[in-house]
């Protein structure tokens, strides 16, 4: 039996973590939103695949919340001299990351073998998947207009008002054919969605053509962790996105918005008294610390989880 775990950046990345520490690389997949990613500095950037590819290899910078440990920045520090695009850093040894990734897929290598590739170098047994190989891009729409997401949450520091979203290629992208064999098999054991964004580091998966049925119609539960704990977001701008969308920034608020799809939530005992409510909606409720500040919170979360 296999697990599938969906995943965005920081939140996801932890539970992730936790997943590989208590099942083997035969037992888990990890699927990681790729609509965040974009191309600058003539890089192609993958934010979300480098965060949970890191994290998982112990290399995470865990300052930052994203890129890796250590990191020196003489190259940002000489680019900024002459260009203004250095308000997304890239450091030193990052960029060799996004040098050989860049050009791998400028020969024509898909982003699931540079992703194997990049995974087999930093010794990750654990099996992680881009959502697809296709271009699909986050667009935000706010106060100031449809902004790319690394725009509007890097270089403008999520401050525009968030009206919408949409995945520009969304209709065009096939999901990734591993995690598609995935969905369609019978030796799928759970979905679990990790305690990330809902809005653009989840949908963007659910929204790929035949993802969100496939994980209907699959006997496997799917389980979501709630990214809001006690009205706020552990990690990035979820809370303020709930909020300027108008919707009930509670974990209540992310039962409600994937809705049918979910068979469980795992909730945080600061919330408990939300358990009824999402209950009602029939939704069995989990409640159980969710906020990972140790190595062994996150396999403890996973293993809790897995059994629920
Ligand atoms: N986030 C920032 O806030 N500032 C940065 O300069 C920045 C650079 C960066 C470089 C590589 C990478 O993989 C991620 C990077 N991030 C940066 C984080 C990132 O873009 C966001 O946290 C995610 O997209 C949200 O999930
Ligand atoms: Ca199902």
């Amino acid at each position: 039996k296999q697990v599938l775990a969906v995943s965005g950046g920081v939140g996801g990345a932890k539970l992730a973590l936790g997943l590989a520490q208590v099942l083997s690389a035969e037992q888990l997949t990890i699927v990681s939103n790729t609509a965040d990613d974009f191309e600058h500095l003539g890089f192609s950037i993958s934010p979300d695949l480098d965060t949970v590819m890191y994290t998982l290899a112990g290399l995470n910078n865990k300052e930052l919340g994203w890129g890796l440990a250590g990191e020196t920045w003489s190259c940002m520090e000489s680019l900024a001299h002459f260009s203004d695009q250095t308000w997304f850093r890239l450091g030193d040894k990052d960029l060799a990351t996004h040098i050989y990734r860049s050009a791998e897929l400028q020969k024509g290598v898909s982003l699931s073998r540079v992703t194997e590739q990049l995974c087999q170098s930093l010794a990750i047994s654990h099996r992680l998947l881009p959502m697809t190989d296709d271009r699909v891009r986050t667009m935000v729409q706010t106060d100031q207009g449809a902004l790319a997401f690394q725009h509007y949450f890097v270089r403008e520091q999520c401050r525009p008002v968030v009206s919408g979203f949409y995945f520009d290629g969304i209709e065009q992208a096939a999901p990734q054919s591993d995690v598609v064999a995935l969905l369609e098999s019978s030796s799928l054991a759970s979905i679990i969605i990790c305690p990330s964004n809902p809005f653009v580091s989840v949908d963007p998966l659910l929204k790929l053509a035949g993802v969100a049925a496939k994980m209907a119609a699959n006997k496997a539960p799917v389980i979501a962790i709630s990214p809001i704990v006690g009205g706020s977001a552990i990690k990035g701008p979820a809370a303020k996105m709930f909020a300027e969308l108008g919707l009930a920034c509670t974990c209540e608020g992310v039962a409600d918005f994937y809705g049918e799809l979910l068979d469980g939530m795992v909730i945080d005992t600061v919330d408990a008294a939300f358990q009824p409510a999402i209950e009602a909606k029939g939704i069995p409720c989990l409640v159980t610390n969710t906020v990972m500040k140790s190595l062994q919170d996150r396999a403890e979360l996973a293993e809790q989880t897995l059994a629920f």
